[in-house]
């Protein structure tokens, strides 16, 4: 039996194997069967596959040279659901991202040119561009370096990231029900798509601090049948439809910076909590707490120096966005992240 090449990647605080779109079934449901399998679900642990048996490291990148002017490649993120084998091409993925630079250059997809070398993103879930520089010495590419980010040890070469038309990418809007504060549930929230379609709320409101760790929260089983339920409702606010086999909207408790960032998160990604945070996540929250009138008014932290360079703190750390607005909505995000080539070769079905 032959095998399909393969690259598994970290990019971010993610994990997953890369292909290149010409290497996978073009049929899209002989595709999905094919990853499935590849992934090892639907099962929960994900035993007889390469999927790691958590959201975070259960994601699938596709790579295509791009026809379009002004990009060099394609980009679509498949989200595994390990125990359901659900396949959803609804959201993006910032953290996989940061590894498409170096995988189309190792493909031979985008040829390095100097000491960094740049490669133009089509992301295909969100319709929108993202550029980034990968660092190739000598015109290889390097993964090492001194970067740090949190939520993965070490340090690694960096890899810029700058996003732009996330503004309302998968919602139409920044703002996509017009409104700073909308109420579901009893419960304030700001609905807010800058890349990634999320739910801010109050952590307090839901009768918590905002600091628990993860594992506390997976396990508060009544706060997720009530965040289940506003989700829902979200969606169809944000005109996502029914979201009940979607994994977004992300839903985000905000509470008070503890360590200098602007606002400290916990984000249910949508059923799961995040050990840290998502990249588009973390710019759909960071535009959130910036308006006036939304739910993290009262409790986000600015650098009066330097307002739209941001820290949003999360469970192990925190990642800095910069944001660039143009008059009502944002025209560049900007952000570091590191990625790492794990293995290249081929898997099995
Ligand atoms: O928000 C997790 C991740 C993500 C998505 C998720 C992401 C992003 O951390 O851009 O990176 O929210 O499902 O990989």
């Amino acid at each position: 039996m032959s095998g399909i090449p393969c690259m598994l990647m970290r990019g971010g605080t993610s994990k997953g194997p890369f292909f290149l779109a010409s290497d996978l079934p073009s049929d899209s449901e002989a595709r999905n069967q094919a990853i499935l399998t590849i992934m090892g679900s639907p099962d929960a642990r994900q035993i007889d596959g390469m999927g790691g048996s958590h959201p975070l490291t259960s994601k699938v990148a596709i790579i295509s040279p791009s026809n379009r002017d002004g990009f060099d490649v394609d980009y679509l993120f498949l989200q595994v659901t390990p125990e359901t084998g659900a396949i959803s091409d609804s959201q993006n993925c910032g953290n996989m991202l940061a590894a498409v630079g170096p995988f189309s250059i190792e493909r031979g997809l985008v040829k390095a040119v100097s000491d960094e070398t740049a490669v133009r993103v089509f992301m295909v879930n969100s319709d929108s561009r993202a550029d980034l520089i990968v660092q190739t010495p000598n015109g290889n590419v390097t993964y090492d370096g001194d970067t740090r980010i949190d939520g993965v040890p070490g340090t690694h070469a960096p890899i810029l990231q700058n996003y732009y038309g996330t503004a309302g990418a998968q919602c139409g809007a920044l703002l996509p029900t017009g409104r700073q504060i909308d109420v579901i549930d009893d419960v304030e929230c700001t609905l807010v798509d800058n890349g990634m379609p999320t739910v801010l709320m109050r952590a307090g409101d839901l009768d918590l601090t905002g600091y628990e760790t993860p594992e506390a929260l997976e396990a508060n089983e009544n706060l997720k049948l009530r965040l289940e339920s506003i989700r829902l409702t979200a969606g169809k606010l944000m005109k996502l439809g029914n979201v009940k086999d979607m994994t977004i909207p992300k839903m985000c408790l905000i509470a008070p910076p503890r360590n200098g960032g602007i606002i400290s998160t916990r984000t249910f990604i949508p059923h799961r909590v995040h050990q840290t945070v998502g990249v588009l996540a973390a710019a759909s929250d960071a535009a959130g707490c910036m308006f006036p009138g939304g739910v993290a008014a009262s409790m986000a932290e600015f650098d009066e120096m330097n307002p739209c360079r941001v820290d949003i703190e999360h469970p192990t750390g925190a990642l800095t966005v910069e944001l660039e607005w143009e008059g009502e909505t944002i025209i560049r995000t900007a952000l570091l992240r590191t990625a790492r080539k794990i293995m290249d070769g081929m898997v099995f079905l």
